[in-house]
């Protein structure tokens, strides 16, 4: 028989610590207000704590630009205060992650740094430098947050590749005196006792070396690159490199986050004979109605078009890789938002969603806030968002693409990642009790209704459904260890699966509709146990179940 790994049982919760817990009154929230915060999130249940970037940062893109990546952002604190915030989560038995942010740099890291002001040193090569091709950029592929992947270097007359902002130069791979740098790094960190590494874009290591151009963007001079840095040649070699290196010789887990994969491709990073990572996340679902404009197109999506996407992942990876089962994060609007109704059903869809994710198998991420059903914020103008992705949207599809000063507001609205970056609600104080001072973004003004104080003093709350379903799904090894099979592939509105494993069979059912419905059980779950549902009632007569708006049952069949 062999062991299960403690992280296939395990429960994440992400921590955007900018907007967590504020303990000094300087708008920004920090390692000290994490520390206060570790008894609440024993309470709710979660295993592990992930940590978005804690590292020294000039902050271009919150974080995700490293200058230093052995020293702790100022402003969320001391390595002081991380060790003890390390030795008091083990003490409440909760591990910790980090965010390896190793693509790129930030251009303020002392390796850039040298880079630029001399080519001829050793660390010019630890970035990718390309000189002009017929007097321009060396391919046109548009960066992730807009404008090219190349900014000119003016010194050398080279560019250098950054696929996000120019503030984040990407870090050369090939070069082995840097992978060593990199692993060095990440062994400080496991020294220090962490207990994971979320891994950022880090399907995007390896570039092939060709430098194709890409097929043209609509509507602009720019070009899609993804198939010539995603997953690219070399990208294998280097994870098992690291694998090799550093990972075995600790009780890790990873998560990498590969946008851009299938689950055959999943499995190549995910399986364990492979040495690579435990698990990846994927990005099917949440691209789902991205359109001519990426995101800001924000198409509608269909729920057997969710189905579908989850579904294959559940079988597909099933015995060949591990799952990461998320609907928010840092980078995504808040799901109740997008995959639920935020107005008229917010705590039973909030509750659905939950239902929905917590019964699949695979290691859930719960980001902060979702487990109150924290909602996307309606800012009354493009001035009160703060992420760069928003700004330099906003500034692009106002100047090439022409939209308008309505359909802009509503673009980020919809889709905004600053949606899941305003503060934490913890109580109806002053800025929902997450700073004294003025928080470095807009506050949600609907801290009234939702917050953690009363959700927890409320048994019926999106709180207690949360902290009771993964309670429920730690107690059934059917959850991590149960074959999936989707029912009702094409119902619009409801979402119903089974998981089985030896005699034991579940029944999940959640339905995504204003109106009631009904749905007759499937054989062997007319007479079972209804271990969850998300509101206090339920009728079922002659084996046919009658769903009210967002209801989510699950059944124990016999
Ligand atoms: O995001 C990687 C990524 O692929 C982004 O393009 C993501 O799809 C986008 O943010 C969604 O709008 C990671 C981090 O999660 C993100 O916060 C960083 O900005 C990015 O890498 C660069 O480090």
């Amino acid at each position: 028989l062999s062991q299960v790994p403690w992280w296939q049982d395990a429960v994440v919760y992400q921590v955007y610590p900018r907007s967590f817990q504020d303990s000094d009154g300087d708008g920004v929230g920090d390692l000290r207000g994490v520390i206060s915060r570790l008894a609440y999130l024993q309470r709710l249940g979660i295993d592990v704590i992930w940590l978005s970037p804690i590292f020294a940062s000039p902050n271009d893109d919150n974080g995700y630009d490293i200058s230093d990546y052995r020293a702790i952002l100022p402003e969320f604190g001391t390595l002081a205060d991380f060790q003890e915030l390390l030795a008091k989560a083990h003490d409440y038995g909760l591990k910790v992650m980090l965010d390896l942010v190793v693509n790129h740099s930030s251009d303020q890291h002392p390796w850039f740094v040298e880079a630029r002001t001399d080519p001829q040193s050793e660390k010019r090569d630890y970035y990718i430098w390309k000189k002009p091709v017929d007097g321009g950029l060396p391919t046109r592929w548009q960066a992730y947050f807009g404008g090219p992947v190349w900014e000119l270097d003016e010194a050398s007359g080279e560019y250098y590749l950054h696929l996000f902002s120019p503030h984040q130069p990407d870090l050369n791979w090939e070069n082995p005196a840097l992978r060593h740098e990199i692993y060095g790094m990440m062994r400080f960190w496991m020294d220090l006792g962490i207990d994971g590494w979320r891994m950022d874009t880090i399907n995007m290591l390896s570039k092939d070396p060709a430098y194709l151009e890409g097929d043209p963007i609509p509507g602009t001079t720019l070009t899609n690159g993804w198939p010539h840095f995603l997953n690219g040649p070399q990208i294998h070699t280097y994870l098992q490199e690291m694998h090799h290196e550093v990972l075995a010789h600790y009780d890790v887990m990873t998560v990498g986050e590969t946008p851009e994969v299938s689950p055959q491709v999943g499995s190549l990073y995910s399986h364990p004979a492979r040495h690579e990572l435990n698990m990846v996340f994927h990005f099917e679902h949440v691209f789902l109605g991205d359109g001519e404009r990426g995101k800001w197109s924000d198409g509608p999506w269909t729920l057997p078009e969710l189905k579908q996407i989850l579904a294959r992942w559940q079988v597909e990876l099933h015995g060949r890789g591990w799952n990461s089962l998320y609907w928010d994060n840092h980078d995504q609007p808040r799901a109740v938002s997008r995959f639920g109704h935020d107005r008229d059903y917010r705590v039973p869809s909030a509750k659905l969603l939950a239902t929905i994710l917590l019964f699949m198998q695979g290691t859930p991420y719960i980001y902060q806030g979702q487990e109150l059903g924290m909602t996307n914020v309606k800012f009354e103008s493009v001035e009160h968002y703060r992420d760069l992705e928003s700004l330099n949207g906003a500034k692009e599809l106002r100047e090439q693409h022409g939209w308008d000063d309505a359909r802009i507001p509503a673009a980020l609205h919809a889709r905004s990642r600053d949606n899941a970056r305003t503060p934490m609600h913890w109580t109806t104080g002053r800025n929902a009790g997450f700073s004294s001072g003025t928080p470095w973004i807009g506050v949600n003004p609907n801290f009234l209704q939702i917050n953690a104080e009363q959700a927890e003093a409320d048994p019926d709350s999106v709180w207690h459904h949360y902290r009771r379903t993964i309670a429920l799904r730690k107690s059934l090894p059917v959850v991590r260890d149960g074959t999936f099979e989707l029912l009702a592939a094409d119902h619009p509105t409801l979402f119903a699966y089974v998981r089985r494993s030896g005699q034991t069979q579940l029944l999940v059912i959640g339905h995504f509709s204003e109106q009631r419905g009904s749905y007759v059980l499937p054989e062997g779950f007319a007479d079972g146990e209804v271990i969850s549902n998300n509101l206090t009632h339920l009728e079922v007569q002659d084996g046919e179940l009658t769903l009210q708006p967002y209801q989510a049952v699950v059944i124990q069949g016999n």
